[in-house]
C-alpha cells in the first residue's frame, strides 16, 4: 500500500515535473516534417502550386524571398507582412512594404491547403516553404524547412523597421545582429540579390557620380531610370544580378567583385574589410555558397517565431481569424 502511494506520487512528480519543465521545451522549436501526421500532404501540396507559379513567373523566387525576409524581420516570421487593413495601417503598407510581391500565390496554397487540411497549416510555414520551393526551382539549394511557426496576432504599420539600401555596413548590420544574425549571415543572405529587381528610387542617387560603380553599369543604369537632366521615370526597374537575374547562384558576388552592385550595400559589402573576404569567398566556390545560403535562409526562419499555442493558425492568410 504504502509502496503504491510513493509510486503513485512518483508517477505524479515526474508527469508535474514533465508539463511544467519540459513541455516548453519540447513544443519551443521548429521541427522539420512538423506536418507529417496532421498534414502528410503539406510540402507537396505548397510544392505544385509554387511549381505550377514559376512555370508562368520565374520572378516568384525574388517576390518570395523577399516577402519571407520582410515577414520575418518584423515581429518575427509570423505571416504579419500578409494581413490586410482597410485603413491601411497594416506592416504591407509601410513604405519598404510596397513593392513587397507574391501575396496572390501564398493565398492559393493556402486555399490549396486549407482544402486538404482545414485550420492546420500556418501561414508562417507557407511563406517559409514557398521560399524554398521556388529557390530549389531557380537552381538554388532543396533544404529541409523546419515547421511548425504560428500565425501572429498583429501586424502594425509602425513596427516597420528596416535596414535601407544606403547604410554602411556596420549599421546595415546592427539590425541584422539584433536579431541573432552574424555579419556572415548578412552577407550570405543579401546573395538572395542574385535574383529579383530594384526600383530606380533605390539606387538613383548613386547614378550622379559614385566611383564605386562601373561606369558601364552607369550608363546602362541612367538609361533606365533617366537622369538629372532627364528625369526619374516612375516605376522603373534594374535587375540586382546584371548576369543571371534569374538563378540562384553565386553570380551576386562575382559581380559586386566587378562594380556591378545596383544597390550601396551591394557594392559596399564586397568593398568593406569587415566583408569583403566572405564575398571573395562566395564569388569563388559556388558550391559553398549554395549550402551556406539554405543554412541561412533556415536561420533567417528561426526569427521571435510563435510556436505551440501562441498565436493562431489563420484561415485566410490575409486577415486574422478574430474576433478576438
Ligand atoms: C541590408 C539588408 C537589405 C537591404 C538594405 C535590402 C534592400 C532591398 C531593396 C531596396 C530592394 C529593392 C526593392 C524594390 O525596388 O522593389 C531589394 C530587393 C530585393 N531584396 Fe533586399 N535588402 C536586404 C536584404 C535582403 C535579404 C536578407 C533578402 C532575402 C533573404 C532580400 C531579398 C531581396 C529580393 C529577392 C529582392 C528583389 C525583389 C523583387 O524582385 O521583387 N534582401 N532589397
Ligand atoms: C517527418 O518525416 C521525415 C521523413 O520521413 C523525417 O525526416 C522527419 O524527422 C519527420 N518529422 C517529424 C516531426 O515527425
Ligand atoms: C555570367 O555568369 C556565368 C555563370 O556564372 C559566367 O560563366 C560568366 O562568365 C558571367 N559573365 C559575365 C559577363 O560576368
Ligand atoms: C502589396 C500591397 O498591399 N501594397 C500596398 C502598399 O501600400 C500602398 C499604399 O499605402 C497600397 O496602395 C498598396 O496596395
Amino acid at each position: 500500500m504504502i509502496m503504491k502511494n510513493s509510486s503513485l506520487v512518483f508517477v505524479f512528480l515526474f508527469f508535474f515535473f514533465f508539463f511544467f519543465f519540459f513541455s516548453p521545451l519540447v513544443f519551443a522549436d521548429l521541427q522539420v516534417g512538423f506536418y507529417n501526421s496532421s498534414c502528410p500532404q503539406a510540402e507537396s501540396i505548397v510544392q505544385s502550386v509554387i511549381q505550377r507559379g514559376f512555370n508562368s513567373d520565374a520572378s516568384i523566387t525574388a517576390a518570395l524571398l523577399r516577402m519571407y525576409f520582410h515577414d520575418c524581420f518584423v515581429r518575427g516570421c509570423d505571416a504579419s507582412i500578409l494581413i490586410d487593413s482597410p485603413k491601411k495601417k497594416s506592416e504591407k503598407f509601410a513604405p519598404p512594404n510596397l513593392t513587397v510581391r507574391g501575396f496572390d500565390i501564398i493565398e492559393e496554397a493556402k486555399n490549396a491547403l486549407e482544402a486538404q487540411c482545414p485550420a492546420t497549416v500556418s501561414c508562417a510555414d507557407i511563406i517559409a516553404l514557398s521560399t524554398r520551393d521556388a529557390v530549389a526551382l531557380s537552381g538554388g539549394p532543396n533544404y529541409a524547412v523546419p515547421t511548425g511557426r504560428r500565425d501572429g496576432l498583429v501586424s502594425n504599420l509602425n513596427d516597420v523597421n528596416l535596414p535601407g539600401p544606403s547604410l554602411p555596413v556596420d549599421q546595415a548590420f546592427q539590425s541584422f545582429s539584433s536579431k541573432g544574425l552574424t555579419l556572415e549571415d548578412m552577407v550570405t543572405l543579401l546573395g538572395a540579390h542574385t535574383v529579383g529587381v530594384a526600383h530606380c528610387a533605390f539606387f538613383k542617387d548613386r547614378l550622379s557620380s559614385d566611383a564605386t560603380m562601373d561606369p558601364r553599369l552607369r550608363a546602362s543604369l541612367v538609361k533606365t531610370c533617366g537622369s538629372k537632366s532627364r528625369p526619374l521615370v516612375k516605376d522603373r526597374t534594374a535587375f540586382l544580378d546584371q548576369n543571371t537575374s534569374f538563378v540562384v547562384d553565386n553570380e551576386y558576388y562575382r559581380q559586386i567583385l566587378l562594380k556591378n552592385g545596383v544597390l550601396k550595400i551591394d557594392q559596399e559589402i564586397a568593398l568593406d574589410g569587415s566583408t569583403s573576404a566572405v564575398v571573395a569567398g562566395f564569388a569563388s566556390d559556388g558550391v559553398g555558397f549554395l549550402g551556406r545560403f539554405g543554412d541561412a535562409l533556415v536561420k533567417l526562419g528561426s526569427v521571435d517565431v510563435l510556436v505551440g499555442s501562441d498565436g493562431e493558425i489563420r484561415k485566410k492568410c490575409s486577415s486574422f481569424n478574430g474576433p478576438f
